[in-house]
């Protein structure tokens, strides 16, 4: 009694050494929040949002808020190794930088004088976003070096490239800007989990008489608190856009000023619109009639409308048009006219920063360009008679054998014995268990970035708060040492992490102006456009280019409801609804034997592979699970809590049943991810999601897979 525990009394003494860091989350999320970071003796104690920034403002999600939980993870690596076991047996031994890295470049250049520089693929994603060990991590190393070039479209591609089409090119309006609107529309994404920082504008709106409107399959946390939620058929979004677009040319609430100086291939349009009267469109969607037609009718009348354009509908078989479809409403009725009005997909496109001079393609070698695998058939690219062979892979910020579609495929690439594989991580994931030579590397708190960001107007500096942990070093470092032990000596691997920075901050595009290293040091976080035509300072200044139709970036300058661009290319020059490539419609055969449509989206707790290793993010997730529609669960003699096999023609998983009118008839919900490792029989849903590519821009199809479920005996 009365005697302090150890830690207890360190607890009690005077901090004398605390500071607080300006810190930036550097995750895979829209929101890219400010944080502050609090250090005491060289060790994190605790991150918060910050109270002054505009679009933090001052809260972090459920999954940053214990930040120090994954720094200090059981599962960090912290010194480089080799593997002593069998492949994927996850048995590794210690070695030094040295030794490690003059391994990888021995092997290299062997690899390099056997088959050429194309036999070698770097495989990555954006584990973390920041310029430095993102973007720069990217190009210099692999370009200098001619190596197979990676299509990373695993996430955003195909909304992008259906945006593209109709507005050419994929900005959008200021999410804070949201505030004012009078009707919002969160379509396919559930910004309640996946956008949370942009609720606030959402609630701030509704509290000022605007509806908030969800279109989704599954009814998710956000539609739980939306005024009207749209639960369509998967895949039928393209439909419904068109039926809306019926509605409101054939009653004349378009505005045909705006459409007249603005669009082009109005009538076209009109003609398209005709085969969706909303009879069609209500069979197709599974939508009532009259719902269908008085929310068009509501779109085109309540003023100022903006749509929040999710990702996750466009991972999809048809996607890509589903974004070009949706993206033409606002110019249909005029909403870009409006504070508080438009659509938003994207804000990274925003952001004037000096691209070329931090990733360059420059220095190519001359000749035509390397082949490109895209990174959505990693196993299939693994697995097929490429010429040359993929013989080595280095992977770095990206868990491939956890989040690639199609993963039993995967994992038999990676398994490969002739696959001399590098991985550089943080922590002992499901990819780094299949790695020759694993390398350690420090996380955000422990080393220096600069952040723009897909989901809000702001540049960011992250200034590290801790000492590196064990041995682990920034990408950029590691890059830049293999860079120069294969020996080149171009002097961009010479570059320390401030330089990178100042590289892309060296740049007259006016998005950019007064954005310098030091404001960023003291501010921590500046909003772009100080005096741009792209950009924006206050929340309305971007509609102004929109609203007098001078921010479309298309052949023609204005918003192409037709376009010429995507009739060259190959597409319908219109918006076109075709089925799933895996559904009733199109592969009946394939339905007979598995009936059930798998959506696989986000989860609340985890950032799809990051934060799944966390004990109490994984308590809160509870389990790996599977929604199921009560007629569905009936059927199968399903109830919640049972164990099912859920299985297809790709793989089967294990999952838990939650039977719940959340979903509907005939569709599932399986939220992603949790690691194979802690997954049951160690497959995650992945073993079942297709790599088959989207209609536009190659991109991902997590929602588009055809499954059986079953309780398991
Ligand atoms: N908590 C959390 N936040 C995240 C992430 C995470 O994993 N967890 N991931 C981050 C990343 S990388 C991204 S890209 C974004 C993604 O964020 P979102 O764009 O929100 O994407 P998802 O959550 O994958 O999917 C959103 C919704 O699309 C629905 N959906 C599926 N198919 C269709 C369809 O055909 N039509 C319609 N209308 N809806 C459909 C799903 O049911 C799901 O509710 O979130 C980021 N934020
Ligand atoms: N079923 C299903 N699968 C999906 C999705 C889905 O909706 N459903 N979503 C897809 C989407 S949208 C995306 S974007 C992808 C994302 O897939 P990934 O890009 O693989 O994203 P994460 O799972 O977050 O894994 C990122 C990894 O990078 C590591 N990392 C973080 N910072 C650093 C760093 O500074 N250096 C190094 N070397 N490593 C670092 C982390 O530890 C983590 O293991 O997943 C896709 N997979
Ligand atoms: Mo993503």
């Amino acid at each position: 009694m009365g005697q302090l525990a150890p830690e207890s009394a360190i607890a009690l003494a005077p901090r004398l050494t605390e500071k607080a860091v300006l810190s930036v989350c550097p995750h895979d999320c829209p929101d890219t929040c400010a944080m502050i970071s609090h250090v005491a003796d060289g060790r994190l104690l605790r991150v918060e949002g910050n109270p002054s920034h505009p679009y933090t403002r001052g809260t972090l999600c459920r999954k940053v808020a214990h930040y120090e939980e994954r720094v200090y993870s059981p599962d960090r690596l912290l010194y480089p190794m080799v593997r002593c076991g069998p492949k994927g047996s996850g048995r590794f031994e210690r070695v030094s930088w040295d030794h490690a890295l003059d391994l990888i470049a021995d092997r290299w250049r062997t690899i390099i004088a056997e088959s050429g520089p194309e036999a070698i693929l770097p495989y990555s994603y954006a584990g973390t976003m920041g310029v430095v060990n993102m973007s720069a991590c990217e190009g210099r190393l692999w370009n200098r070096m001619g190596a197979s070039r990676l299509l990373r479209t695993i996430c955003s591609t195909a909304g992008e490239a259906g945006h593209t089409y109709t507005m050419g090119w994929s900005g959008g309006i200021d999410p804070e800007s949201f505030a004012h609107s009078k009707l919002i529309i969160a379509w396919g994404t559930n910004l309640s989990s996946t956008n949370v920082h942009l609720m606030p504008f959402v609630r701030e709106a509704q509290k000022n008489g605007a509806k908030f409107v969800v279109i989704d399959p599954f009814k998710t946390r956000t539609a739980g608190s939306a005024d009207l939620f749209l639960q369509l058929k998967p895949g039928t979004d393209t439909a419904l856009a068109l039926g809306m677009m019926h509605v409101i040319l054939e009653e004349g609430l378009y505005d045909g000023d705006y459409v007249a100086r603005y669009t082009v291939g109005i009538d076209a349009l009109r003609d398209r619109a005709r085969e969706f009267p909303p009879d069609r469109v209500a069979s197709i969607t599974g939508l009532p009639e009259d719902v269908i037609v008085d929310f068009a009718r509501s779109y085109a009348t309540v003023k100022p409308s903006a749509i929040r354009l999710g990702y996750g509908l466009t991972r999809n078989s048809n996607g890509g048009m589903m974004a070009r479809a949706i993206t033409c409403l606002p110019a249909l009725v005029g909403a870009w006219r409006h504070l508080g009005g438009g659509l938003l997909l994207s804000s990274s496109s925003h952001f004037g920063w000096n691209r070329a001079a931090v990733m360059r393609p420059d220095l190519r070698p001359a000749g035509p360009l390397p082949r490109a695998i895209n990174m959505n058939e990693l196993g299939a690219a693994l697995a097929g008679q490429q010429n040359p062979p993929v013989r080595s892979m280095m992977i770095w910020n990206c868990n491939p054998a956890a989040v690639a579609p199609n993963s039993n495929l995967v994992i038999d690439g990676l398994m490969r014995d002739d696959l001399f594989t590098v991985v550089h991580e943080q922590l002992m994931t499901d990819t780094a268990r299949y790695a020759d030579v694993l390398l350690p590397a420090t996380s955000q708190m422990e080393h220096l970035d600069l952040h723009f960001s897909y989901g809000q107007m702001y540049v960011q500096l992250n200034q590290p708060a801790i000492e590196p942990l064990g041995e682990c070093r920034p990408n950029i470092d590691v890059q830049n040492d293999l860079a120069r032990r294969m020996g080149y000596m171009d002097a961009c691997f010479s570059q320390s992490a401030e330089e990178v920075i100042r590289t892309a901050l060296s740049t007259d595009d006016p998005s950019m102006s007064g954005v310098t290293y030091e404001r960023l040091l003291v501010e921590g976080s500046i909003k772009i456009g100080a005096d741009s035509s792209r950009g924006l300072v206050k929340s309305g200044d971007l509609i102004q280019t929109f609203a007098d139709g001078q921010g479309f970036r298309t052949p023609s300058g204005k918003v192409e409801f037709y376009s010429e661009k995507a009739l060259e290319e190959g597409y319908d020059p219109l918006p076109a609804y075709v089925p799933l490539a895996e559904s009733h419609e199109a592969t009946p055969e394939l339905a007979r034997e598995f009936p059930l449509n798998l959506l696989s989206p986000a989860s609340h707790h985890f950032l799809n592979s990051t934060f799944s290793n966390l004990p109490s993010l994984m308590k809160a997730e509870k389990a790996p699970r599977i929604w199921i529609h009560p007629e569905d669960a009936v059927e199968r003699d399903i109830s919640s809590g049972d164990v099912v096999r859920v299985h297809n023609l790709r793989g089967e998983v294990e999952l838990r049943a939650e039977v719940s009118e959340l979903a509907q008839p005939g569709t599932v919900w399986s939220p992603s991810l949790w690691w194979h490792r802690d997954s049951p029989k160690g497959r995650n849903v992945n073993a079942l999601t297709s790599d088959l590519l989207t209609d536009l821009g190659g991109g991902s199809t997590f929602h588009t897979n055809l499954v059986q479920v079953e309780r398991k005996r």
